[in-house]
């Protein structure tokens, strides 16, 4: 096999010594290995590319990892991935014990803070840069974060702050007038309007030229040469500049000449700076180029076996467990809440840069006019949502669990409090299988329970989903419908159309399994492997998180009990059922183990692996079962 370039780098340092020709030749590279490798474990394609020479060129002028790069997202830091040491093992992206698809803080001393949600890398580097100042450093600190994050207000409620302390600080812009799907809102405008407001291509030429004349074989410049260059790129980026950034740009972000004199001669400029650049999601890939939405997260051989080509046929996307015959309940929900608008004027879709992710861009191909994509701002859609609830329309605000989270306080102080007919679809509830620890669904029935008027309700099947989504919209109450990014196989109907009423899925003598949505599932299957030990294991399906079907739970309380959900153990749903026996002074006769998340975040690994780890798959809960019986007969020959 040929050495690369890339194999051969032990440390950014190494690159330093590169003409520009081995460093474009190293750009090829680490497009061809980030190709190779997404599409043999899938993960992120079309963002990683569009930054190969933005991130050559960041680690060419700067020190890493004295000084310090924030990747925002993070989904974004593969090339970064591979400068910094990790080439050699950049084949276990996304698996097991293997190479974080995001910046992770334990990983690697490069990657100086861990990301995953949106919007926060400025307000992380404002941080390291109060602590440099406070500490006496002098290091650099940059930033670099997409025209999409940028909508998030985090972003903003950095700059305005950056701008008032005049720290020292890069902040790049990633414009590729994408988030997942395209950028939407009058601040992608405003780049747009920066972009073609400035005659960008004299810009481009006057600075190439410039830079021909240095380079040779090694770039090296001193700052003052520089200055005379940068003076022409400092232009009326009026928004910016009044939040006290000098506003540089719009700069070409696939250019690494001119990436470099840039970098160079901008990083000692004192006070925020704000360097916009334009770049191409996907580049060098032309399936990715043409099509950055598909191509933006990707399933394993979505090109096929010829990695690389840059002409192939993506493969048809769907969520994991999927299998050809189910939908998701991705699907399902998109499917039941058509149905239900096309009956319902006043039943609005909203959605925080996801519309694909929640199913949500099929709703609004059916009501373009009534359906939102917010940007990624959770917090906004949550209250917007608020709004036009509070004067009479009928808002479905669909996020993935993970991401509700910054739409907390909200959902409390602006839906709950008032009581607001809003209903949250919430995708993604659970672990989420081969992305990453901060993007695990696993804190919501937790964190929803907690909230005063506030249902929650758990489909284990698209049927459910479908019965549960038109109860909701019926009330005038907030209502939380939380599903798992998987299948949703038909698990079978009892007949019971009122979902606030737990189901018994399987009858049993020896133990019950008292399941959350999809859990179900899993319980039947372990139950059916304990009936071939002689162990009659019944299965009932909660549905209602809360408030619990306490009627239910009553009639159970005398089997001992498995409660099974895809959450965290801290506040959950067992957490719940002890509660109420607690509550019902009936806690001494039942015998109660629950099946969750031991206080963790959940580690990366693929959905069946995180299930099996977390003692979630069928096999975990009849060894569980059997356990909890063996243990009960112990006790009682002791009494
Ligand atoms: C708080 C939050 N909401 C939603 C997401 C899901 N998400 C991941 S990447 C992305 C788009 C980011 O767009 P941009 O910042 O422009 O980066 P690009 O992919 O275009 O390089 C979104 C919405 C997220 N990571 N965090």
């Amino acid at each position: 096999m040929m050495t690369t370039f890339l194999d051969t780098l032990k440390t950014p340092q190494d690159i330093k010594g590169m003409s520009l020709d081995q460093l474009e030749m190293l750009a090829g590279e680490i497009r061809t290995r980030i190709i190779e490798t997404v599409n043999r474990n899938g993960g992120h394609l079309a963002s990683p590319l569009g930054v190969v020479e933005l991130t050559i060129a960041l680690h060419y002028v700067f020190d890493t990892p004295e000084d310090k790069l924030i990747w925002d997202v993070g989904h974004q830091s593969y090339a970064h991935k591979l400068l910094t040491g990790r080439a050699g093992r950049f084949d276990t992206l996304r698996k097991r014990d293997g190479i974080s698809g995001y910046p992770k803080i334990s990983e690697s001393r490069f990657d100086s803070f861990g990301t995953g949600h949106s919007s926060t890398s400025i307000s992380a580097a404002l941080g390291m840069a109060m602590a440099r100042d406070h500490l006496g450093l002098h290091h650099h600190i940059a930033a670099v974060i997409g025209d999409g994050a940028m909508t998030g207000g985090m972003a903003f409620e950095a700059m305005n702050h950056a701008g008032h302390l005049g720290a020292k600080l890069l902040v790049i812009l990633n414009d590729n007038e994408m988030s997942i799907s395209r950028n939407v809102g009058a601040l992608a405008h405003y780049f747009n309007q920066l972009i073609t407001a400035r005659p960008y291509k004299r810009a481009k030429q006057d600075v190439g030229s410039f830079v021909k004349t240095l380079i040779g074989n090694r770039i090296t410049r001193t700052i003052q040469d520089f200055e005379k260059s940068v003076k022409g790129f400092i232009t009326k980026g009026g928004l910016f500049q009044e939040l006290g950034f000098n506003y540089i740009g719009p700069v070409d972000g696939h250019d690494l000449p001119l990436l470099i004199e840039l970098l160079s001669s901008i990083k000692d400029m004192d006070g925020p700076v704000f360097l916009h650049c334009t770049t191409e999601k996907g580049k060098g890939l032309k399936a990715a180029e043409e099509d950055p939405l598909t191509y933006h997260g990707v399933k394993p051989m979505i090109l096929g076996t010829d990695a690389g080509e840059g002409d192939a046929i993506p493969a048809k996307v769907k969520a994991p467990g999927a299998d050809a015959a189910a939908v998701s309940f991705t699907d399902a929900f998109a499917r039941a809440l058509i149905e239900l608008a096309s009956r319902d004027p006043r039943i609005v879709g909203i959605s925080a840069a996801m519309p694909t992710g929640t199913g949500l861009s099929k709703f609004e191909q059916a009501f373009p006019e009534r359906s939102y994509d917010v940007g990624i701002c959770e917090q906004h859609a949550v209250t917007f949502a608020a709004g036009l609830a509070a004067e009479g329309m009928r808002p479905v605000t669909a996020l993935y669990s993970t991401f509700l989270q910054r739409g907390y306080d909200q959902l409390i102080h602006d839906v709950c409090l008032q009581s607001l007919p809003v209903v949250f679809a919430i995708d993604r509830a659970g672990l989420v299988g081969e992305d990453s620890p901060t993007q695990n669904g696993v804190f919501d029935l937790s964190y929803l329970r907690a909230v005063p008027n506030l249902r929650v309700l758990a489909p284990r099947d698209a049927a459910d989903l479908a019965l549960m989504l038109e109860w909701a919209l019926s009330l005038n109450e907030p209502v939380a419908l939380r599903y798992a990014r998987s299948a949703a196989p038909d698990i079978g109907d009892t007949g019971n159309r009122d979902v606030r009423a737990a189901q018994r899925l399987r009858e049993g003598d020896d133990l019950i399994f008292l399941t959350v949505g999809p859990c179900a599932l899993a319980a039947l299957n372990a139950a059916q492997l304990l009936a071939q030990e002689g162990i009659s294991a019944g299965v009932v399906d909660a549905r209602s998180i809360k408030p619990l079907d306490t009627a239910m739970l009553d009639s159970l309380r005398d089997a001992p009990l498995v409660t099974v959900e895809e959450n965290t153990l801290n506040g959950g749903f067992g957490s719940a059922v002890l509660e109420y026996y607690e509550q019902s002074e009936q806690l001494h006769r039942v015998q109660i183990c629950r099946a969750g998340l031991h206080d963790v975040f959940g580690d990366l690994a693929t959905r069946e692996e995180q299930l099996r780890m977390y003692g979630l798959d069928a096999d975990s809960l009849a060894g569980m079962a059997r356990e909890m019986l063996h243990r009960r007969v112990r006790t009682s020959l002791a009494d």
